[in-house]
């Protein structure tokens, strides 16, 4: 990561390292922050939470889960899917040191009233970011607790003021094999670029956000920076990571995973464990870096809609979740 480069941020949304510093304290030890305290090396003294910018954040809608333990940073950024860096799950942190976040923008278009480039720059100072700490659940059965920093897609697709035909937004990543390993030479592991689908009222959902740091700091490039989908009541494969394209549509888009075995993904992915994978049961899930490592971690029953179901349920009344999965 040493090629990692600073973004430029607004100077309004940067917390000076020392009140951030302060800020840690601080929640650990407050109540709310018992899930934060909890966390073996969540905020340990020494740890290496260097290579993002530190951000102003704001408390999000929903508390973190109170039954359990935040991720550790390392884990987070050393153990992750993005096939542009590879497909081993070190590839990302490994292989993204050449990836250049900034500056970006990406294209709201298709059925909206007013098409445009958005600059990264641009959300960060129009928008309050927000603490988002969601139990995250990955298609293989593994599991974290990551505290997401983002805004509601909501307010960004807003921006471009849909049209009343659109029913769905289609997603994009970037495509940049100069810098992006995954994405040249023989074998790749899928068509490029990444993409990923949503129906208009799951995008709209409060829950659903553009996360564009996590743990208070900006995302590393394997962690899909500078700006990601998190719909935490979904399999991960539907964070798509590395955004350069919104495009509100009344088609169903198609998703990656699907393009590439549509028997196991779906378009929905709603987390279920009643809806086995093909190869696998969903009933539960190995918690990451609970007391074995990446290999050993507990394991643990999986939760309809990923426990977020009082709040999506209402999305899906009357449909049959077997046949939609
Ligand atoms: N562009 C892109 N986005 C992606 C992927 C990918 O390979 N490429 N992998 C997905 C999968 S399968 C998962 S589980 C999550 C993992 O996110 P994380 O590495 O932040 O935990 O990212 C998703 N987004
Ligand atoms: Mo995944």
């Amino acid at each position: 990561m040493s090629a990692y480069k600073p973004p430029h941020i607004p100077a309004s949304q940067i917390t000076p390292e020392h009140i951030y510093l302060k800020r840690r304290t601080l929640l650990a030890g407050l109540a709310a922050g018992a899930t934060f305290a909890a966390a073996p090396g969540a905020f340990a003294a020494g740890e290496d939470l260097s290579q993002g910018d530190a951000l102003k954040t704001v408390k999000g809608p929903i508390p973190a889960p109170a039954d359990r333990k935040v991720t550790s940073y390392e884990d987070i950024t050393h153990y992750n899917n993005f096939y542009e860096f590879g497909t081993g799950k070190e590839d990302p942190y490994r292989n993204s040191g050449e990836f250049q976040p900034y500056p970006w923008t990406f294209e709201i278009d298709g059925m909206v009233q007013k098409p445009q480039t958005v600059d990264i720059e641009t959300l960060l100072t129009k928008f309050p970011l927000e603490d988002r700490t969601y139990r995250m659940r990955c298609v293989e059965a593994w599991s974290m607790v990551i505290p997401w920093v983002g805004i509601p897609l909501k307010s960004i697709l807003d921006l471009a003021e849909p049209t009343g035909s659109a029913k769905y937004v289609a997603f994009q990543t970037v495509v940049r094999p100069d810098q992006m390993p995954g994405q040249r030479g023989f074998g790749q592991p899928m068509p490029w670029p990444y993409v990923e689908g949503l129906r208009l009222d799951e995008a709209n959902h409060p829950l659903t956000i553009i996360a564009v740091g996590l743990y208070g700091k900006t995302l590393l490039n394997q962690s899909g920076a500078p700006m990601r989908l998190v719909v935490p009541w979904k399999y991960g494969f539907k964070g798509i990571k590395s955004i350069v394209k919104m495009t509100l549509t009344d088609k169903q888009p198609p998703n990656s995973w699907n393009l590439l075995q549509s028997n196991e993904y779906g378009f929905y992915a709603n987390v279920n464990p009643d809806v086995p994978h093909p190869r696998w049961s969903q009933a539960s899930e190995r918690v990451i870096g609970e007391g074995g490592g990446f290999f050993g971690g507990e394991r643990i029953p999986t939760l309809m809609f990923n426990g977020y179901g009082d709040e999506v349920a209402s999305l899906y009344a009357g449909m049959d979740l077997k046949a939609n999965y």
